[in-house]
């Protein structure tokens, strides 16, 4: 079994993590825990646990995809009260980043995992444990250029230290 839960994910460069974090920050719901600033990113698809013998064909799903590099405007913050979380993430989802997911959903179905039924809604996780926030529109919008995506596991549980790590970086191109 490969060590810890994986998933495919967009992860900001610096810049656009600094700019996360201190969205986040900025944010006071009721409750709620702060992520890790290392820890933000775009989940794609969630494959959880993942047997051994199965990363071959995941990482031929990845290496599979002819994507191009796209741009994210994150200019909403919205709470979510049943996973208890408040995200921010764009309020439009271009058709590119659409087809990375479906391209890896289908690839990924040849590895026999299951797709994800629910529609894909984008979406960086700021708090988890929130009671109640205030959603809406981000004040000062910003831009986030995706150029590749990863492969990344949830591993630690340490308090303060990041819990995920990218396993592996594909260029979209
Ligand atoms: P979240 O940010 O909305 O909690 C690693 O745990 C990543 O995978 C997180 O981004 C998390 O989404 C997502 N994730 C965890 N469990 C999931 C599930 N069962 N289905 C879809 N995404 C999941």
């Amino acid at each position: 079994m490969a060590e810890g839960r994986l998933f495919f994910a967009l992860w900001p460069d610096t810049e656009v993590r600094q700019r996360l974090a201190r969205l986040a920050r900025e944010q006071k719901p009721q409750g709620g825990r702060l992520h890790h600033p290392e820890d933000l990113h775009i989940t794609l698809v969630f494959l959880g646990q993942v047997a051994d013998e199965r990363m071959p064909c995941v990482y031929e799903a990845a290496q599979q995809i002819a994507g191009s590099p796209f741009t994210l405007q994150i200019d909403t913050i919205g709470h979510w009260p049943r996973p208890r979380i408040l995200w921010c993430g764009p309020s439009t989802i271009p058709d590119l980043l659409l087809e990375l997911v479906k391209g890896l959903q289908l690839g990924l179905t040849t590895c026999g995992f299951t797709p994800e039924k629910r529609r894909y809604k984008p979406h960086v996780t700021l708090h988890r444990k929130v009671r109640d926030a205030q959603g809406g529109s981000i004040s000062e919008p910003f831009e986030w250029r995706a150029a590749d995506f990863v492969l990344a596991t949830s591993g630690g549980n340490t308090p303060g230290k990041p819990r995920y790590h990218i396993l592996h970086r594909w260029p979209l191109n």
